[in-house]
Formats: C-alpha cells, sequence, structure tokens
C-alpha cells in the first residue's frame, strides 16, 4: 500500500506483479533472485532492484523534484526531524507494537501465540503515541507544511491500528479521513486492495 501510494503521489507509471504474502509467492526461486528475503514489497527500475518498503518510498521521493520541499523540510533540523519520525514510526509504532500483535495473534499459526505479548504491544503503542504525538494537533501534515512520505508511513500505522482492534482519539481519525481523501490514496487502495 505505500509503495502504491508514493507512485501514485508522484505521478509515476509503473507495473504490479501482485504478489502476496504467504501465499508461497515470496518463495518461488524467480521471486527469491530479487529479494532473498523472500518479502515484500520489491522495485525493480531499470536494472536497479530495491526492497525496504520505506527506502523505496524514499528512493521515489528523491527521483522527484527537491521544489516540493518547503524551507524546513530541506533544512538540517528538518532532514535530522525527518529522521525521527521515520525512525520512530518504523521502530516504536510499526515493528515493536503493530507488527508483534500481528505476529502473536493474527498469524499465531507461524509465531506462536501469545496473548501477554499482544497485551504488552498493544499498551506501549498507545503509549508511544501519546509521548511522541500527544502535543501534536495533525491539522497538517506531520513533517513540515508539505506532504511527505512520512504521512504515508503516519496513515497506515494508523490504518493498521485501526484494523488491530486499537481505539484512536479523534485527531488521529481526522488527519487519516484526510489522508483518505487524496486521489493517490485511493487509487493506491484501488491497486492494493481489490
Ligand atoms: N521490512 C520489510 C517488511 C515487509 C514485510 O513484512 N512484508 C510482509 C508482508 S506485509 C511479507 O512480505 N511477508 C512475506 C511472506 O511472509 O510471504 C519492509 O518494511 O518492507
Amino acid at each position: 500500500m505505500r509503495v502504491h501510494w508514493m507512485l501514485h503521489e508522484l505521478d509515476l507509471p509503473y507495473q504490479t506483479f501482485p504478489i502476496k504474502a504467504r501465499s508461497g509467492e515470496t518463495q518461488t526461486d524467480s521471486y527469491l533472485d530479487i529479494n532473498p528475503k523472500g518479502k515484500i514489497p520489491t522495485l525493480v527500475h531499470d536494472k536497479f532492484v530495491l526492497s525496504e518498503g520505506f527506502a523505496i518510498l524514499r528512493y521515489l521521493s528523491n527521483l522527484s523534484s527537491s521544489e516540493d520541499k518547503d524551507q524546513f523540510q530541506i533544512s538540517i533540523e528538518g532532514q535530522a526531524t525527518y529522521d525521527e519520525w521515520a525512525s520512530f514510526i518504523l521502530m516504536e509504532l510499526d515493528a515493536t507494537a503493530l507488527y508483534v500483535i500481528r505476529r502473536h495473534r493474527d498469524l499465531e499459526e507461524i509465531y506462536g501465540r501469545s496473548s501477554e505479548a499482544v497485551r504488552s504491544a498493544e499498551k506501549y503503542f498507545e503509549k508511544m503515541l501519546l509521548a511522541r504525538c500527544g502535543e501534536v494537533d495533525f491539522t497538517g501534515y506531520v513533517w513540515g507544511d508539505r506532504f511527505s512520505e512520512i504521512d504515508i508511513l503516519f496513515t497506515t500505522v494508523l490504518d493498521w491500528a485501526h484494523f488491530a482492534g486499537i481505539k484512536l482519539e479523534d485527531k488521529f481519525v481526522c488527519y487519516a479521513r484526510r489522508m483518505h481523501s487524496r486521489k493517490a490514496y485511493q487509487q493506491a487502495y484501488e491497486v492494493n486492495y481489490t
């Protein structure tokens, strides 16, 4: 979803090969040749092959014009804040919390069931969200005054949290709704989920 969304934001033409997770399609010789980790997504651009969703978003963003950034976003402090948001969303909210819930509740047949780990991950998600986002009103974009891949990371994490049954404050629901109203989000949703 993240990569489709970015490609549509940038209006880049692309071809998609709908390989599904845990279907065996990520474990074929031809797929493992381009991504030995056997995970999706993978981007192939001419001869350049890149995996890891966030790295792909950054690559696509770097291919596009830097004029799309505001003064804060191009400053050293702005770049550092970008890294801070990305690390926070990917590590604290995604990997440490939501992915633990997914693994030890929804994918228990593969990773084993652990209600204790799931409960603690849910609490951790709420604690981290409050700690970093409690003072932010989320009436604009997450990083600077322009839309960026940080909005893609944050919206998809909020969507995932909602799907996992975590109750979100109204300001997050309103922010996510605003992001969902973007044409590129809707186009990506259509490609990814239908
Ligand atoms: N670190 C990777 C993780 C990607 C990932 O976990 N992908 C899952 C699907 S959401 C996957 O490919 N699972 C493959 C499988 O289990 O067959 C990234 O951020 O792109």
